[in-house]
């Protein structure tokens, strides 16, 4: 089975990429588990830069084939912010409480009709061997609530509504989230466009 480096620090993206990609025939496996302290610089502007410099970075370190993934949430009202500064929105200290508190006192006032929101992800392939980066992209649509709701998932998921399912995505299994976010989105994309490379 094919090794591959996941240029990613974040042990929940990295279950739900493994499970994403559990038919592709690649034996997964975390960057600090190969080559801990690699340097994953992600200061570019768009989810696709980013999620090809992961994996760039990782695949230099380590000489395996890496995936990355660069994901935030946009938010309507807040012309697009967090954005891809999603992770570090509360500034220093940070972590996914400060975030969302951020969050709600950034719209506090906002009415629901104009709580619109998104989560983005771009998902990347990089071989060391050669080839030019593959990289999709993924969204899925939400509404921003004013108080968090649900236990699983992580980031902004205990406020972030799908519409469609009148839940959060803290509220549902792993399973159904990787039917219908924007990790799946562009995992699954970057899957077909992996299987079709390989083809013949
Ligand atoms: P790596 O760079 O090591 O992969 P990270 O968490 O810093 O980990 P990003 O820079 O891509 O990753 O930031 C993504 C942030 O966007 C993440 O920390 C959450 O705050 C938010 N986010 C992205 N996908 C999410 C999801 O499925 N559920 C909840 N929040 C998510």
């Amino acid at each position: 089975m094919r090794r591959v480096v996941v240029a990613s620090r974040n042990r929940h993206k990295v279950v739900e990429i493994g499970a994403l990609l559990a038919d592709l025939g690649f034996e997964l496996v975390p960057i600090d588990d190969v080559a801990p302290g690699t340097a994953l610089v992600e200061d570019d502007p768009t989810f696709e830069e980013n999620a090809i410099a992961k994996a760039t970075q990782a695949a230099a370190a380590t000489g395996l084939p890496a995936l990355g993934d660069d994901s935030g949430l946009e938010v309507d009202a807040l012309g697009g912010a967090p954005g891809v500064r999603s992770a570090r929105y509360a500034g220093d200290p940070c972590d996914d409480g400060r975030n969302n508190t951020k969050l709600l006192g950034a719209l506090a006032g906002v009415p629901a009709e104009l709580r619109t929101a998104r989560y983005r992800c771009a998902a990347a392939f990089v071989d060391p061997a050669g080839g030019a980066p593959v990289v999709r992209s993924g969204a899925c649509e939400g509404v921003i609530l004013e108080a968090p709701r649900g236990a699983g998932g992580f980031g902004y998921d205990p406020l972030f509504l799908v519409p469609s399912l009148g839940k959060t995505m803290a509220e549902i299994e792993l399973s159904e989230k990787n039917r219908l976010s924007h990790r799946a989105a562009a995992f699954r994309a970057l899957d077909a466009a992996l299987r079709g490379s390989h083809a013949g």
